[in-house]
Parts: structure tokens; sequence; C-alpha cells
């Protein structure tokens, strides 16, 4: 849909419809395009002339409206487990997204990690400088512990995917549903251990400091009589 507005003198004249780029490029089908209704008013709204299958353009590809997005996705995806320090337990979980870009420059791509019965693990998000004419894979990186503290097996849900070239603002492109990983279960992922009662700091020992300080919580009604007592308990164990 287009409009326009002109004084006119008496006389042939021509007035100019233009039509946006970017709606014939996103409509991605060919020309020629049909030029359907005209509706002539006077400047008061009343409508003076009107005409139907106006005219028929020349043949157009779509393709050549509108500029290229300047960074797309290739539709390939990969997911590995990562363990960095040798325990078997997976740290984090690494998904590769394809990226490809028409120009060299600066990508930014986040999404967020979810569970098969759809709560969030994590969001992720990472920048790269890609190469064109290159096949590239931007890299998220979801922490183990949190897949583990969802306590749900895979696969996995990559979502909202958000990216965009830093050399094109407007042209972003957003993937509701991206992708799926491979099955794994939550237990593969490290998942911190369980403190006990009264370790505060969460390294195995409860010490004077952490006792005093349940202590004075049970005092103000904050730590119940029972959880006092495995604290004590726990403490007297120490050494
Ligand atoms: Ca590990
Ligand atoms: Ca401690």
């Amino acid at each position: 849909m287009a409009s326009t507005e002109s004084s006119l003198k008496t006389g042939n004249q021509t007035m100019l419809l233009n039509f946006n780029g970017d709606d014939v490029y996103n409509n991605m089908v060919d020309g020629p395009y049909i030029l359907k209704y005209i509706v002539l008013q006077n400047n008061n709204g009343t409508q003076a002339d009107y005409l139907e299958n106006v005219y028929n353009t020349t043949a157009y590809n779509y393709t050549d409206f509108a500029s290229k997005p300047l960074v797309s996705l290739t539709g390939n995806y990969s997911d590995n487990g990562l363990d960095t320090n040798n325990d078997i337990l997976y740290d984090c979980l690494i998904i590769g997204v394809g990226v490809q870009v028409a120009s060299n420059g600066n990508v930014i791509i986040s999404a967020r990690l979810m569970t098969g019965n759809g709560n969030e693990i994590q969001w992720a998000s990472n920048t790269s400088y890609l190469y064109e004419n290159q096949t590239n894979t931007m890299l998220l990186r979801f922490n183990g512990t949190l897949i583990h503290d969802s306590l749900i097996n895979g696969p996995y849900q990559l979502k909202d995917l958000y990216m965009y070239h830093t050399g094109d603002l407007e042209k972003s492109v957003y993937v509701a549903n991206a992708y799926n990983t491979s099955a794994y279960s939550y237990t593969a992922f490290f998942g911190l251990p369980e403190c006990k009662k009264g370790d505060e700091n969460c390294d195995g020992i409860v010490s004077d400091f952490e006792l005093l300080d349940c202590i004075s919580e049970w005092a103000n009604g904050l730590f119940a009589d029972f959880d006092l007592l495995e604290a004590i308990n726990n403490w007297s164990k120490v050494g």
C-alpha cells in the first residue's frame, strides 16, 4: 500500500507512488507486480475516481529489493558437554550455531536454554568477529551446575535466539525455537555438593564463626532448634 498527495493544476500530470523495498522483499514473490486498486480523493477526502487492475509492472526479482541482511543463520547447530577439570562431569554445555555474514564484522548472539517442560535454565550470549564467505560457528556456553540444578534430563531446547551484526543494527535475526540438543542426563553435569547445616561457605567445615552466626540467627528466631543442634553436631566433628 502506498499513497501520496500533491497540489495539482489543470491538465495531465504524474503522481509518484513509492512502494517500500523491504515489503517487496519480505513478500518473497518475483514480479511482475500488479497495481491493483487506485483511489483518487480530493482534498476534503471524498472519492473523485477509482480504478481496479490498473497496471502490471515489468518483471523483477524480489531479491533485487532491500539489502540482504549482513548476518544469517546457516541452520547448522551442534552441542557437546565440556569437562574442563577431568572429573568426568560436564562443567558446561556448549552449543555451536552456524552463522554466515555478508561482510566482515562483529556479530552478537544470545539465546536461552530451556528444559523440555519449559523451565528456563540460563541465558547465554557471545560476540565474535566473523569473516565473510566462510562458515562460522558461534558458541553459546551454558553453566553445568544450572543444568544439573534443573533436575530435568535433556534434550534441552535453545530458544529465543537473537542475533545482529554491528554493521546493521536494523536487520536482526530472531528465532523462537532454534534447536533441540541431544539427550543428556542432568546428572552428567556438575552440581555443587549439598552443604552441611551451618556450613555457610560450603567448604565442608562448620567453623567457630559460622556456628556463632547460627547461634545469633537462632537467638533472633531465624534458625530452628533442630537446625542449630545439627550445626553444633557438624561443628563438634571438626578436627
Ligand atoms: Ca568436570
Ligand atoms: Ca565453612
